[in-house]
């Protein structure tokens, strides 16, 4: 586990006096100071998404998505993966542009246990083994979750939505979880008294990328649509998806009709928060106590992989965007279009990159590319990393959706907000290389072109209906044995 634990063999009360007297007692322990999130995956945020619902009929609604714990292997039980119940997870929305939350969707998980006296622990011989809905006896450690309102507008205001949430069990198998989605997934959607729509579980990772674009940019193909390999093909991930009305995200609260209104974008980001404190004592539970502090955060995808240097990774995870100014000269000279140059052997824009500044921190301003709107924001006029979503922006129907967003002519994705279609791995080497229409000298081939060679989710298509993600693999059928 990360850093931000400090353990203890000795008497809890000893050691919290112990810790008060010390001037840094974080300093105090073995581990870096920052927290390495790549050790503590059930904080760990994968991506998120916002976008404007494409579901007919709910056209008024934006749909929130943040994912967690990564590379979920489907047979990885008997425990399976849930989510934590000592993480803090939350959705943060700024709508007046100063990188400060206004608006946070708030999720913490509660495990309870039916029958202890059971060999598996997630499901169990309780009744039938047989989970054939969520109150089901055989479902042996259910999930419940509350989700929250917090209103930053109004100091902390607090609403609390709904609690006693049921999330899906895993999707163990046919045997012990049948006709999943119908009998578990759906029925795990919950209408919010707001009129939108909440989900947390497992399903497919969706996002498709050929990971050995880590290896030094070793692409298994640098142009077209295909013969890259989908890393992620087969695993699951831990979803968190609610839809709410536009109006609820606006800073004036009205749902605005022009994307050129100054009301109509909003800032999404999503983290993972921690107390700071664990105590571990014997013959007692794990006790977590002390002040909240992020470990992980998410806004667009890929800034933290492959813009932020390692000696940052771990400061950016725990800072809030209002402080990303930190993090700006490497989105200005970023290494990674270095390498591009270097492996590729093609121009790359010189720096300053203000078109990157531009993607990721400022905002798409309008111009001939964009038509009469995009994600320019009310700016303070520093930089911060989250994705902006232009909620006035009409929605793309679901069959005329071009994966490349913006560079594919879709003007309702990527980087306005971003959707689970969106090929954002693509787009971002495209954007990385200057392969895009902000900077005309090196928006030729191949910069243009620049693909991982995976283009779709070989999963299957997204659901047409909230939370639109696509069930759990299931672990009867291991990853292993699901590959091409
Ligand atoms: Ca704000
Ligand atoms: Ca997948
Ligand atoms: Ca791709």
């Amino acid at each position: 586990m990360s850093s931000i634990f400090r353990r203890t063999a000795g008497v809890a009360a000893a050691f919290l006096i112990t810790a008060s007297l010390m001037p840094f007692p974080v300093r105090a322990s073995s581990h870096a100071e920052a927290p390495l999130i790549s050790m503590d995956r059930f904080a760990d945020n994968t991506d998120t998404y916002a976008f404007r619902s494409v579901e007919p009929g709910r056209e008024g609604f934006v749909t929130l998505i943040a994912n967690y714990i990564p590379l979920q292997e489907p047979s990885g039980g008997p425990q399976w993966f849930r989510f934590d119940d000592s993480v803090r997870y939350e959705i943060k929305i700024d709508n007046t542009g100063d990188g400060r939350e206004d608006v946070t969707y708030q999720f913490v998980f509660n495990t309870q246990i039916v029958n202890g006296n059971t060999v598996l622990g997630h499901s169990a011989v309780n009744q039938d083994a047989v989970i054939s809905n969520l109150t089901d006896p055989d479902y042996n450690m259910p999930q419940t979750y509350s989700v929250r309102r917090i209103d930053g507008n109004s100091g902390t205001r607090s609403l609390l939505m709904a609690s006693g949430l049921r999330t899906p069990p895993a999707n163990i198998g046919p045997r012990v979880t049948p006709m999943y989605e119908d009998n578990l997934g759906q029925p795990a959607v919950y209408n919010l008294p707001n009129g939108g729509k909440v989900f947390a579980g497992n399903r497919d990772e969706y996002f498709y990328i050929d990971l050995g674009v880590f290896d030094a940019l070793n692409l298994r193909q640098v142009t077209g649509d295909s013969g890259g390999i989908d890393s992620t093909k087969g695993y699951n991930v831990s979803s968190i998806a609610i839809e709410v009305p536009i109006s609820e995200l606006t800073r004036n609260n009205a749902t605005p009709t022009s994307p050129t209104d100054p009301n109509a974008v909003v800032g999404v980001w999503a983290t993972a928060s921690r107390r700071s404190v664990r105590v571990l004592q014997a013959n007692e539970p794990q006790k977590d106590q002390a002040n909240w502090k992020q470990v992980s955060r998410l806004g667009s995808p890929l800034v933290n992989e492959v813009v932020i240097p390692l000696n940052l990774k771990d400061a950016f995870n725990s800072l809030s965007p209002k402080d990303d100014a930190i993090a700006a000269p490497y989105v200005l000279d970023p290494e990674l279009a270095k390498l591009m140059n270097l492996v590729f052997g093609i121009s790359i824009p010189p720096a300053p990159r203000n078109d990157l500044v531009a993607i990721f921190a400022t905002g798409i301003p309008v111009n001939a590319v964009t038509g009469p709107n995009y994600t320019t924001f009310l700016s303070d006029g520093t930089p911060h990393e989250y994705l902006r979503l232009n909620v006035a922006i009409p929605i793309m129907p679901i069959a005329n959706i071009n994966r490349l967003g913006l560079l594919g002519g879709d003007v309702a994705g990527f980087p306005n907000g971003r959707r689970v279609h969106d090929d954002v791995t693509d787009i971002a080497l495209r954007a990385m290389a200057g392969g895009t229409p902000f900077t005309p000298s090196t928006n030729v081939f191949p910069n243009n072109s620049l693909t991982d060679g995976v283009s779709f989710n070989p999963e299957g298509p997204l659901l047409t209906r909230f939370p639109y993600l696509l069930p759990p693999n299931q672990g009867n059928q291991p990853r292993s044995s699901n590959q091409q």
